[in-house]
């Protein structure tokens, strides 16, 4: 099943009405291997660079040629075209492999993605550790082409692969008491050469009020553009929330902590008065030290060239989320 959304905020859950049949027919293969069917096997070693290579060498089409193929995303979630996959896999932010917007896609083929096991604790009725071949296999994947918006400015339209977050929260049955979701992420000094730099406490860490993380809008998502995600966009496993700017997306997850007390995050540690808990996307409430109201689609041009498009109040999601921030001060709670 593939859920598009379109501009207007409407989820539907029967993609094949809304998917061009070119892009539908192109990702089909690519999906259920991911999904289902293939399971043991080829689930196991989904992973590993090499089995993923064999299931992308007996694909029909060749998936990388679509994000450029505006004629193939008409009318999909977005209304927008994807960014070219080459643009979104290197240019990146993932400052564990080091800070320059090219060092990610250079440096991050020493991640080592397998084996892999994402924890989750806190305050759940049922704590458990997940192989990434279990959490592959939790819920069906869909394809979902959502905007990110980057706090720095820029923006891309990305088409992710994966499951609702709430899939995987509502198989832990949180307490009662848990308010809040903490997203920790992979730190490790021996392949990961940005840890070396100070320049954030690591590991990386992110949060989300409860609610929040329950939102379908919000994914957990394995892979992009119908293929395993790259090591440099948060391979294997990462999270996208659409609503908010980039950073909230925490790659490489290893831990997810239900907790009562709003987490500390990475980039409110660093910069408290710049990085606020929320991080909502919002026009109307600039950086301290730069407008928020535009944004440059990375390939749209650049310096003198560069289009500049209006952001968008929760990043063109206001219909599916505005509710959950309803009497909240925006700028307090920024
Ligand atoms: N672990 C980790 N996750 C991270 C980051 C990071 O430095 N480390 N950067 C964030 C930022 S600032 C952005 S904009 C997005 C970029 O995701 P992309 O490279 O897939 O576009 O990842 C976010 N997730
Ligand atoms: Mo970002």
């Amino acid at each position: 099943m593939l859920i598009r959304t379109s501009d207007n905020g409407f989820i539907h859950p029967n993609s094949s009405e809304f998917t061009p049949r070119a892009v539908y027919e192109g990702r089909r293969n690519v999906l259920r291997l991911m999904a289902s069917g293939v399971a043991g096997a080829a689930l196991a070693g989904w992973a590993s660079r090499e089995a993923f290579a064999q299931a992308a060498a007996a694909r029909p089409g060749k998936l990388a040629a679509l994000p450029g193929g505006k004629s193939a995303v008409t009318g999909a979630v977005t209304m927008e075209a994807p960014t070219d996959y080459k643009d979104a896999s290197t240019y990146n932010n993932f400052y564990e492999f080091g800070t320059d917007k090219s060092e990610p896609a250079r440096y991050a083929h020493t991640l080592k993605t397998t084996p892999w096991t994402v924890e989750v604790d806190g305050l759940v009725a049922k704590p458990a550790k997940f192989a990434l071949e279990d959490l592959l296999k939790l819920s069906p994947m869909e394809e979902r082409i959502y905007r990110l918006r980057c706090v720095e400015g820029w923006s891309m339209v990305i088409p992710w692969v994966g499951y609702s977050l709430a899939e995987l929260i509502r198989r832990v049955e949180p307490l009662g008491n848990a308010k809040y979701v903490e997203f920790i992420t992979q730190a490790d000094k021996a392949t990961m050469p940005g840890l070396r730099s100070g320049v954030l406490d690591w590991p990386y860490v992110e949060g989300l009020r409860l609610d929040e993380a329950m939102n379908p809008l919000t994914l957990l998502a394995f892979g992009m553009y119908g293929e395993v995600l790259p090591n440099q966009n948060g391979a294997p496993v990462r999270l996208v929330v659409p609503w908010k700017y980039g950073f909230k997306s925490a790659k490489s997850l290893v831990r997810i902590r239900f907790t009562e007390k709003e987490p500390r995050t990475a980039w409110n540690k660093a910069a408290a008065q710049e990085y606020g808990f929320y991080s909502n996307v919002n026009p109307n409430v600039d950086h301290p030290r730069w407008s928020q109201a535009t944004e440059r689609r990375i390939g749209e041009g650049a310096g003198l060239f560069a289009k500049k498009r209006k952001t968008l109040m929760f990043n063109g999601y206001e219909a599916q989320v505005a509710q959950m921030y309803a009497g909240m001060d925006l700028k307090k709670y920024f």
